[in-house]
Order: C-alpha cells, then sequence, then structure tokens
C-alpha cells in the first residue's frame, strides 16, 4: 500500500513513508528528580516504549545528543537545573533540534509552560498525570517525529541528487555554476585568488567506438577517481558533462593552478585505465587553466580563459597543460 503524505507533496514514496509512519513506539527519554513520579511514569512509558529516565538534567542532554532518541520528556520543576533550560538547550543544539519535547508541568506554574510552548516545546501534560493522556500524547509525537525525518532525508537526497552527476558522483554543472558564482564575487570582494582548470579528455569519441560506450563509462569514472585524487578538500570537481571536467581551486594562483593540471595529467597518462578482463588503455587529458585577473572578471571570463587555453592545448597535440 502506498501512502499519499509523500505523493501529495511530489516525494515519490516506496512504502517507507508508510513503514515510518507505522511504528507505534519510539526511544523516550525521561528527566524527572522526583523519584516516585520518575518510577511510575517510566512504568507507563515503557509499556510501549524504549524508555530511559534520567535525573540529572546535564547528563541526560550528553545522552540526547549521543543517542537516536526520538523524544524527550522533561519536568518543568527539576531541583537545581530548570527544566526550561534543558528545553532551550535541546533546541539549539544541531543534535537535537529537531527532538520533540513534551513538559510536565505543576498546576500554577502557567507561566514557565507558556515560556517552553514559546520555545518550541510540542506539548504538555499536567500533573496528576493520566497514564492514557500520557501514552496517547507521546505516541502522536513519535508519529511526527518519523513523518518529518522522512520528509527531512528525502529533501537532503533531493538535494543531493540535483547537484550530483549520477556517471561520476562529482558535482554537475549546475552546482558548478553557482558556486563559481560565489567564489568568484568573494575572491573579487576579498582580492583573493581564484584559478579554474577544465580537462577534457583526448580523443575519447575512440574509446566508446572502439570499445563501446560502457567502456567509456568506465574510464569517465576512472578518471574522476584520478580527478579527485588531485584535489584539496577546498577544491571542487565537478563534471561538466560528456568528457569534460573542471577543478575550482579557491586561493589558487596561476602557477599552483598550473602544477595541479600538470599533476593531474600525469597522473592519467602515466597509469593505464583497467577496462576488464584483464585489459587496459592508455587515456590521455589536456587541460586548460583559467584565473582570476581583475576586479571586473566573471564566471564567464574565466570559464572562457581556461577553456580557450584547452583549446590551444588540443590545437598543440593534446595531452598537455596550457595556462
Ligand atoms: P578531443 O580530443 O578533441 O576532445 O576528441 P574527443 O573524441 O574526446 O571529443 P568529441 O567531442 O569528438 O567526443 C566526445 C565523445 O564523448 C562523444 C560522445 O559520444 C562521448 N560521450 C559524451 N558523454 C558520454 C557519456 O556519458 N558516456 C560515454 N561513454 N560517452 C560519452
Ligand atoms: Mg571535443
Ligand atoms: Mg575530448
Ligand atoms: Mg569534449
Amino acid at each position: 500500500m502506498r501512502a499519499s503524505t509523500g505523493k501529495d507533496m511530489g516525494i515519490p514514496d516506496d512504502g517507507s513513508l508508510a513503514r515510518a509512519l507505522s511504528a507505534r513506539s519510539g526511544r523516550v527519554m525521561l528527566v524527572d528528580d522526583h523519584p516516585r513520579s520518575a518510577a511510575r511514569l517510566l512504568e507507563v512509558l515503557s509499556k510501549a516504549n524504549d524508555a530511559y529516565a534520567e535525573r540529572d538534567a546535564q547528563i541526560a542532554l550528553v545522552r540526547l545528543a549521543e543517542g537516536n532518541f526520538d523524544l524527550l520528556i522533561v519536568s518543568l520543576s527539576l531541583q537545581g537545573a530548570d527544566g526550561l533550560r534543558l528545553c532551550s538547550q535541546v533546541r539549539s543544539l544541531e543534535r537535537t533540534r529537531h527532538l520533540p519535547v513534551i513538559m510536565l508541568v505543576e498546576p500554577g506554574d502557567e507561566a514557565r509552560l507558556l515560556r517552553g510552548l514559546d520555545m518550541g516545546v510540542n506539548d504538555y501534560l499536567m500533573r496528576p498525570i493520566d497514564r492514557h493522556e500520557l501514552l496517547a500524547r507521546v505516541k502522536t509525537q513519535i508519529k511526527r517525529k518519523r513523518h518529518s525525518d522522512f520528509l527531512r532525508h528525502r529533501l537532503a537526497e533531493s538535494v543531493e541528487q540535483a547537484i550530483t552527476d549520477s556517471l561520476t558522483g562529482l558535482h554537475n554543472r549546475r552546482y558548478m555554476e553557482g558556486h563559481l558564482r560565489t567564489l568568484v564575487s568573494e575572491a573579487i570582494r576579498t582580492g583573493r585568488n581564484l584559478s579554474m582548470l577544465v580537462a577534457d579528455i583526448d580523443h575519447f569519441k575512440n574509446v566508446n567506438d572502439t570499445y563501446g560506450h560502457d567502456v567509456g563509462d568506465a574510464v569517465l569514472r576512472e578518471f574522476s577517481v584520478r580527478l579527485r585524487r588531485n584535489t584539496r578538500g577546498i577544491d571542487l570537481a565537478c563534471r561538466l558533462g560528456g568528457e569534460e571536467f573542471v577543478i575550482i581551486m579557491p586561493d589558487t594562483d596561476l602557477t599552483h593552478a598550473y602544477q595541479v593540471g600538470e599533476r593531474l595529467r600525469a597522473c592519467v597518462a602515466s597509469d593505464e585505465f583497467a577496462i576488464g578482463d584483464g585489459r587496459s588503455i592508455r587515456v590521455t587529458a589536456s587541460v586548460g587553466i583559467g584565473t582570476l585577473e581583475t576586479p571586473e572578471d566573471t564566471p564567464e571570463t574565466m570559464f572562457k580563459r581556461a577553456d580557450c587555453a584547452l583549446y590551444i592545448a588540443k590545437r598543440r597535440g593534446r595531452n598537455r597543460v596550457v595556462a
């Protein structure tokens, strides 16, 4: 059966949403330093959940940040450490900011209740706590968390897909264009260097024609591995399309960019590419370097510089770098 919620939002669903929503229990952390109340609530919660109790708010926070909890239930009347403070810490930590929180409130403590709701606490229960109401509210929060986890995960996946080249796993042209725009304006603003390299595999059409498209694809994948091997963490390696690749290098001048290009060229030409069945072929690539020269430069002028240099490298006989 397909759940309609994901489909309604344009998210392809393979049944995992339905599975996520059908979960009836979760990992629950109870923070309550009233021994009798804590023991009773833990017993109730444990009927339907994987429940843990902690008296100390700071220890609870550490456990919440480490563990995969689905819900925090916190007493607002904690001695010493204010329950509200824990709620606010949970909301501000990256690891816990999406964790649902239910507050346990003493009658007459409406001021703190309102502050809690204001800081994004999801729900509350007034003492004395009714066990059925507790379990019902817990179930609702866990369900909502599963749903929003699912959507967040799917969103992250589709963002990733939209900026990734599926054949090589490198960034794609779309991402490169946006990123280059940002880097160019940043480099102009700060007066720092920025260079790019455009690499194009030589006579790649021959690879396809001689060995078939699948071997061509394998060569593109191996090429991207060698490309990555020659980039630093802050460099951005992308496949523009076909057999054309780009590396954008922040804080890099023309001389250093040339060195990277030459290292890549040598790394491609020196070891043959395995194409299966114990066979291997020699592959070479030509590389053009473009660098940011004036504050009037745009991503387009910089790219044009690299592309012209690549054209010259091809004309001079390929398997070379031109800056
Ligand atoms: P040059 O040295 O001048 O760059 O010659 P070339 O043969 O490499 O360049 P050309 O532009 O003539 O051919 C590029 C080829 O790349 C043609 C196209 O079929 C092939 N190609 C483009 N995308 C892919 C792909 O995703 N997989 C495979 N296997 N081939 C591709
Ligand atoms: Mg070509
Ligand atoms: Mg080519
Ligand atoms: Mg080409």
